[in-house]
């Protein structure tokens, strides 16, 4: 690690405030350029126990940037993994208040809900299947902290990769039986359909998004647990939304989840 415990604080502090106040920030390599992973995870941690200690409950965990469309959209080729409060969550066909986030986005998502223990490392598609309780369709809204989104993959761990709200539908479906991969999904702002995909845009399969999730958090001594929702990734591109849009995910077989921003 090259940052001293006390500016890993100041920057999880940094960050934790624009996203409470709505306002953005440079990267933090700007002004640390030899921040190296362990601070940026380290950032990210503290600022998980910030929301912990507002009261805050951790009930999952999201993968970023799975998906090429997502990697070319934002120039970088590597996952990135952050953490989930259900401070973030919003009720499908609820209203997200847009003056509370500073330029989110959409994505349609594929979400896990475990019922066993995830560990790494050596996790792989089969475990992370047969761990799975049901798959349920989910919008992330996203917001990166950083001015214009630009950043680059320490700053944005250090910024727990964007996460700020999250949609869970109402469907779920059990994973026996079913080809993750062919699922396909619609996503419409506004009525007008904006976005189209299916699970293999996913690192090849969703599941493998979960895998690399419990095998990164393996390598810092920390697991899965059972009744955890993990969001694997955007399977397109992320679009931006204002007040006054209207956001619905349509994913087969898990049937519709929607979201206004007001
Ligand atoms: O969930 C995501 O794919 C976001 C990862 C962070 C990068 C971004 O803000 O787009
Ligand atoms: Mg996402």
């Amino acid at each position: 690690m090259n940052l001293t415990s006390s500016t890993l604080e100041a920057l999880a502090q940094r960050l934790d405030d624009c996203a409470r106040e709505a306002r953005d920030t440079v990267k933090i390599t700007d002004e640390w350029p030899q921040m190296d992973w362990d601070d940026a995870y380290a950032i990210q941690d503290a600022m998980r126990r910030r929301h912990l200690q507002r009261g805050a409950r951790l009930v999952g965990y999201k993968a970023g940037l799975t998906s090429h469309a997502k990697m070319r959209q934002m120039g970088v080729d590597t996952p990135v993994f952050g953490y989930l409060v259900d401070t973030f969550s919003i009720e499908d066909g609820g209203a997200c208040k847009a003056q509370t986030l500073i330029h989110p986005k959409v994505e349609p998502e594929i979400a896990f809900v475990t019922k066993a223990e995830l560990n790494g490392p050596g996790c792989h598609i089969g475990s992370v299947l047969a761990a799975t309780d049901f798959v349920i369709g989910g919008i992330e809204i996203i917001d990166s902290r950083y001015r214009d989104f630009k950043f680059d993959l320490k700053s944005v761990v250090a910024d727990n990769t964007s996460a700020a709200r999250f949609v869970i539908g109402g469907q779920p479906l059990a994973v026996n039986g079913i080809d993750l991969r062919t699922i396909g999904i619609v996503m419409e702002k506004n009525g007008r359909p904006v976005s189209f995909g299916a699970g293999a845009a996913v690192l090849g399969h969703p599941a493998a998004a979960v895998a690399q999730l419990a095998n990164h958090l393996g390598a810092r001594g920390e697991s899965i647990p059972a009744g955890s929702l993990i969001l694997s990734g955007g399977i397109t591109e992320a679009v931006a939304v204002e007040a006054g849009d209207n956001v619905t995910l349509r994913v087969q077989g898990m049937g519709s989840t929607s979201v206004r921003f007001i």
